[in-house]
């Protein structure tokens, strides 16, 4: 949620955030990598961006590589959320994301894929935590990763 122009990002939402992170945490490499699976359901072309999945005879699901990368996904998020709730805004490391930024254009990611991997990262946590899942969590999770997104694009070339 945004108020002129200032961001909106309540304790309680922080808190939902937190509190579904908390139990997800302990399985977050096998959530992350169930995130990419969806994702490469969804869009079977973003597979090919993956030069480690790409050039690899190792199924995706066994590739070592891929998890590391998924997991963080999840983690930036939920620091993302913890980050809004205190100062308004996303602070990531200025390193960390001029290299996500950078990254993301050199491999051609584009609005679509940010698009499919926050479908996939909703579905994910949902069934992770069904038993606290709710429409006020979706729409915390979702707002997390908005501004995280923004951020990483932030930092993208011009012609993304
Ligand atoms: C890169 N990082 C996270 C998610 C992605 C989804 C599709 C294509 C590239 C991606």
């Amino acid at each position: 949620m945004e108020s002129e122009g200032k961001i909106v990002f309540t304790e309680e939402q922080e808190a939902l955030v937190v509190k579904s992170w908390s139990v997800m945490k302990k399985n977050s490499a096998e959530l992350g990598l169930k995130l990419f699976l969806k994702i490469f359901e969804i869009a079977p072309t973003t597979k090919k961006m993956f030069s480690f999945l790409r050039d690899s005879p190792i199924p995706a699901e066994q590739n070592p590589k891929l998890k590391p990368h998924a997991m963080s996904v999840f983690v930036m998020c939920c620091e993302s959320a913890v980050q809004l709730r205190k100062t308004g805004k996303v602070t990531v490391r200025e390193t960390t994301l001029k290299r996500l930024g950078a990254n993301h254009s050199k491999y051609g990611v584009v609005n679509e894929h940010f698009e499919v991997t926050k479908y996939a990262l909703l579905e994910t946590i949902k069934e992770a935590v069904p038993e606290m899942w709710s429409p006020e969590m979706k729409v915390a999770w979702g707002e997390a990763y908005d501004h995280l997104v923004a951020a990483i694009k932030a930092e993208m070339k011009p012609s993304n």
